[in-house]
């Protein structure tokens, strides 16, 4: 599309897993639809997180699209967990396959979207000068994503000597780490993944660590043929497991209590599922996050494997998890990362007890001593679920701008509406529980709700529809029902904005599982949609 103002009926904002079904969807509903997308290419997040070991933790049968048996069939996965290269090679397949670029706008971010009452239209401009006039707007930005990362404000940052990076905005030609000393800030999932890798690569590296973070070992392996046969052969199976299970994973719920075994079974079960791997290690028992004592003894265990890994006491002593309880803060799945700290060259500070004081331009000084680097790598997260959306100047009726109705913690109706901004929809909005679970299926049902939304608007001559103050009140109160006296209370974590300094402690996700997430949304669908104000 050239520069210049256009019209169609459906933008959509991001070309991630959400943003090329929403794509497909309204497409084959017979809307005209423009895409604008900020990266060179497709694909989101994993687009844009190329940093060293960049890999998902969801296992790669199910994290992926199930809306169609022919993609299904045709796309082979090559391991269990798959890397960045890999999903972003899947997403063009997936754009490719449905024919969708010719829709796609690349390298332009929208910077602005102002809806106007008289004509019911909003106007969406981009950092490339489109501009385009259209009924609907969906968001498919993502509730982790580079618009927003977070960056600590380290006094000195800008007198630094080398070269530093966000793994969120990896530089696509990469960064040559060979024989240069790396400090790494961060050991959520994501430094989890890189520290590793870049330890592979540089001269020396030295990890800051603030909150040790409990890790499961993924023991990735690649996938045999006879396993890829019957995974497809098994599709429509593993989808409705999918569905039926709270956080969107085709796995068998656990089926014992803690109190259900001796000690002795106990150790031996999580013994088992430690040398599996993956996120079921910390399914073993099915109260392991409502009582205390399974807690115990799960974070118990966990210690354990870190002392036997790391050789080092003062060092395993740092880098095993503790000051909180497991769940509280997302649990992170490795390869070798405990292991790492074994190596000569690799260092870890603690940064709780001797805090980053500053950057100079030799290096970061932490509790008083100067550690110099060639290399900062900021694996420090992100401003999540609504920085997105703060990033972008949506106004909607009488000029109100989301960034204001979001300054004070999360609000929407269903996760995925906003009350006063009329025709704007979002995939995995704030106070949606896609990111608390596994995300592809949480992406489909959002899209295709909002999908069958615009179908019913367009069928019943509804112009307009959002949700009123009260729906949107009650849906965002409810969010932040969902989590009190949960053991997400007791850390600090980006799901509450409390990685962020000075963003208000709401937790961003609605808790209530996904199973009866699909419940509330279908019932107000069928109900005419409930909680929502219509124009006609
Ligand atoms: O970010 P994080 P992430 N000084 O916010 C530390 C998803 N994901 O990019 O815990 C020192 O979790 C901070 O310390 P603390 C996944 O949902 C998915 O790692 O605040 N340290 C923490 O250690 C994940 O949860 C995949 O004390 C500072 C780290 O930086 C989400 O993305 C892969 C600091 C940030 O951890 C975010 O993960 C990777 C400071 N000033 C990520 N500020 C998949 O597999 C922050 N930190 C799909």
């Amino acid at each position: 599309m050239s520069n210049g103002r256009q019209t169609c009926d459906a933008v959509v904002i991001g070309a991630g897993f959400a943003g090329i079904y929403m794509l497909h969807k309204l497409r084959e509903q017979g809307l005209s639809c423009r895409l604008f997308e900020a990266g060179r290419g497709v694909g989101g997040a994993w687009h844009w997180n190329r940093y060293p070991g960049a890999r998902c933790d969801s296992e790669s049968y199910f994290y992926c699209y199930s809306f169609s048996n022919e993609i299904l069939q045709e796309w082979t996965w090559s391991e269990k967990f798959p890397g960045q290269p890999e999903i972003e090679r899947y997403l063009n397949f997936v754009a490719d396959r449905l024919d969708l670029r010719q829709d796609m706008t690349f390298e332009a971010r929208v910077t602005s979207a102002i809806y106007d009452e008289t004509s019911q239209r909003w106007t969406v401009k981009t950092s490339t000068g489109d501009e385009v006039e259209t009924r609907w707007i969906v968001t498919a930005i993502g509730g982790l994503s580079t618009t927003a990362p977070n960056l600590p404000d380290i006094p000195g940052i800008e007198s630094f000597a080398g070269e530093w990076y966000h793994t969120g905005h990896w530089p696509h030609e990469g960064v040559e780490l060979g024989g240069k000393r790396v400090g790494v800030i961060g050991t959520g999932s994501t430094g989890i993944q890189a520290i590793p890798e870049i330890a592979r690569q540089a001269a020396e590296l030295t990890v800051f660590q603030r909150t040790p973070a409990y890790i499961m070992p993924a023991r990735n392996a690649p996938l045999a043929e006879e396993e890829v046969a019957e995974t497809k052969a098994n599709y429509a199976e593993i989808w409705r497991k999918a569905r039926a299970h709270r956080g969107g994973q085709p796995y068998d719920p656990p089926e014992f209590d803690f109190s259900d075994v001796t000690a002795e079974e106990a150790r031996r079960l999580y013994e088992e599922s430690w040398e599996r791997g993956g996120l079921r290690v910390v399914q073993v028992f099915k109260d392991v996050y409502s009582n205390p004592e399974s807690a115990r003894f799960a974070e118990g265990f966990f210690r354990e494997q870190v002392r036997r890994i790391v050789q080092d006491p003062e060092t395993a002593s740092i880098v095993e998890p503790k000051g909180y309880p497991l769940g509280a803060k997302r649990i992170a799945l490795d390869s070798k990362y405990y292991e790492t700290f074994n190596l000569p060259h690799v260092h870890v500070v603690d940064a709780r007890a001797n805090p980053i004081e500053e950057v100079t331009p030799q290096g970061i000084r932490a509790g008083g001593t100067l550690y110099e680097l060639d290399v900062i790598v900021f694996a420090t997260g992100y401003d999540a679920v609504t920085g997105p959306f703060k990033a972008i100047d949506f106004r909607g009726r009488h000029g109100v701008r989301l960034a204001d109705r979001l300054a004070d913690g999360p609000r929407a109706y269903l996760g995925m509406s906003f009350a006063g901004f009329p025709n704007l929809l979002a995939v995995s909005g704030p106070c949606n529980p896609a990111l608390s679970t596994n995300v592809p299926v949480s992406i489909e049902h959002d899209v295709e709700w909002i999908a069958d939304c615009i179908a019913w608007c367009d069928a019943n001559g509804v112009t307009a529809i959002e949700p009123t103050e009260e729906a949107e009140e009650a849906w965002s109160q409810e969010t932040q029902a969902k989590v009190a006296g949960s053991i997400f209370e007791q850390a600090d974590s980006w799901q509450f904005g409390s990685n962020v300094p000075g963003k208000p402690r709401r937790f961003l996700l609605w808790l209530g599982g996904l199973t009866a997430f699909r419940e509330r949304c279908a019932a107000a669908a069928e109900a005419d949609y409930e909680g929502f104000e219509l124009t006609r």
